[in-house]
């Protein structure tokens, strides 16, 4: 039998994203926020943190591909790696492609996210385990605090600016950021759809340029996102958001489902309309 059962999630009240579900695997409340696996038929399973769609089993790779690859790929050879949020681990299983990468830390809030992504999404959290992985449960905004020219490469893998997201999206936390980097240090965040979060995409926007000197953002589908259509932004202190590895460009791009050197290059195109949002982002309160 089929069940008619449908999940929604509301974007502004305005207008929604479905999915026909098969069965929830799991629903918890956390310390931080409610945590669900539901399964649908379109997607396969899907994260949700306080009802948003964090990811699914179908389309994590785009996702997961862009805030990775783009910035290790622009560092001519990222070591030390720092990933903020990003509990479901897809983040730690593409960054553990580049042979170059010695040790990642992620630093994530919530430990039940990690623990619930382990049992239910094995494709997506399958390499929590490597040695090079060091799990640190805590607030970002905490943790980097302290750190100073620690890090290769920062990635940004957090949720919407809302709950216990918001403190990752602020001038004073992306200046952290900036003075955890090392020489040559690269950043990516995401940062909202340029479509269905133009409020959000224009303050992180402005809030970025405000603190790094290079700010390039970056875009393309996830097709469960809000609007469909996804950013990242890539910031540095002076590295263009070029291929500097050319070598781990290529090998990467035989096994990745997006990625490939010409979709580096094609993603930094900016649509018009995009360029006037973050022309006008001084306006934004
Ligand atoms: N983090 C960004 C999810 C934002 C989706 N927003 C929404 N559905 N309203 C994804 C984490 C994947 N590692």
């Amino acid at each position: 039998m089929v069940l008619d059962v449908w999940f929604t999630e509301k974007h502004e009240d305005m207008q929604g994203f479905s999915l026909r579900v098969n069965g929830i695997l799991y629903s918890g409340q956390s310390k931080f926020q409610k945590i669900d696996v539901i399964d649908t038929e379109a997607f396969g399973r899907v994260l949700l943190l306080d009802g948003l769609v964090m990811t699914t089993e179908k389309d994590e790779f785009f996702y997961h591909e862009m805030i990775s690859h783009i910035p290790l790929l622009a560092h001519p050879d990222p070591e030390k790696v720092l990933i903020v949020g990003g509990g479901d681990g897809g983040t730690i299983r593409e960054v553990l492609r580049h042979p170059s990468v010695k040790e990642i830390i992620l630093c994530e809030i919530d430990s039940d996210v990690i623990d619930v992504s382990r049992q239910y999404l094995p494709s997506i959290a399958c390499k929590m385990d490597d040695p090079r992985v060091k799990i640190h449960i805590e607030d970002a905004v905490e943790y980097i605090k302290d750190k100073k020219n620690c890090f290769d490469a920062v990635l940004i893998d957090s949720t919407d600016p809302l709950g216990p997201g918001v403190g990752l999206f602020t001038e004073e936390f992306y200046t952290n950021v900036r003075n955890s980097l090392r020489e040559n240090g690269v950043m990516s965040a995401q940062t909202e759809s340029p479509i269905a979060c133009q409020k959000e995409f224009k303050l992180i926007n402005l809030l970025l340029n405000k603190v790094f000197p290079v700010v390039k953002p970056y875009f393309a589908p996830v097709p469960t996102y809000p609007g469909a259509y996804w950013s990242w932004t890539f910031c540095s202190e002076s590295l263009q958001p070029v291929i500097n590895n050319e070598k781990s460009a290529a090998d990467l791009e035989k096994d990745s489902k997006y990625y490939n050197r010409e979709i580096h290059k094609a993603v930094f195109a900016v649509p018009n309309y995009v360029k006037q949002l973050i022309a006008s982002g001084e306006a934004v309160k």
